[in-house]
């Protein structure tokens, strides 16, 4: 899609005074996102917040490393660790805005719709605690502003990722089996593959083209604000 129909699109989708926007960055886990918002917040600083996704609140739960505990025991504490992520996320999409751009490291919705589904589907998670997880969600999603307008989805293959979690080395992620990462894969892709308000990026590549590739999209990812 032209950059000019996606501005038609994305005009025709917001409020007509609309002054302030969210967009969400999703993707694969290694998929780029944190340094897809970097990029964006080293350029376009004046017109953009980031919240970055509060990974390190989950590694340290008053001591507690609930990324680590997930992985190591997943039927024992996927539960509490998808919890507090959206607690995490709700906090992330509540913040009061000062900026015209709120960018988003993932959100509640992708924690549902692709972490807890797979946890789920897969049968980690079993029937009660997933439906507990989603009232919350549904709960939360009818009451509160948890709205995006724009998805910025960065979209790779499995095996890609899986090499750049090999080689980022986080030390909790070392068990990852591709097979994970194709579960999630599907169901990013079942998830934002028809949603009008999408934006796929190709994001397979090196930082280099990467950045190449925002550029040439920047208007779509920033609303039409630059
Ligand atoms: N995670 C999870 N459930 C969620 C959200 C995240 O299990 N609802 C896990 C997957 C990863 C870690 O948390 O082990 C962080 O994952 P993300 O994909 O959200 O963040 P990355 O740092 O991998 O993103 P990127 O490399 O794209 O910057």
């Amino acid at each position: 899609t032209t950059c000019s129909s996606w501005i038609e699109r994305i005009s025709s989708l917001v409020q007509p005074k609309q002054k302030t926007f969210t967009v969400s960055v999703e993707g694969n886990i290694g998929s780029g996102k944190t340094s897809f918002l970097r990029y964006i917040q080293a350029n376009h600083d004046n017109i953009t917040e980031v919240t970055e996704e509060p990974t390190d609140r989950w590694r340290n739960i008053q001591g507690h490393n609930a990324l680590a505990l997930m992985y190591e025991d997943p039927a024992r504490w996927s539960l509490t660790f998808q919890t507090y992520v959206q607690l995490t996320m709700l906090q992330s999409h509540m913040a009061p805005q000062k900026k015209p751009i709120k960018m988003m490291e993932r959100s509640i919705h992708s924690a549902k719709q692709c972490f807890v589904e797979n946890l789920h589907n897969n049968g980690t998670m079993p029937d009660i605690e997933y439906i507990v997880l989603s009232e919350w969600y549904d709960y939360i999603c009818a009451h509160d502003k948890v709205d995006v307008d724009i998805i910025v989805y960065l979209k790779t293959r499995p095996e890609v990722v899986l090499e750049r979690i090999k080689k980022r080395h986080r030390n909790e992620e070392q068990t990852i089996p591709l097979e994970y990462l194709e579960q999630l894969h599907k169901l990013h892709e079942d998830w934002l593959g028809h949603q009008p308000n999408v934006l796929t990026l190709d994001a397979n590549c090196d930082l280099i083209e990467m950045k190449t590739e925002i550029d040439k999209h920047i208007k779509t990812i920033l609303c039409g604000l630059v």
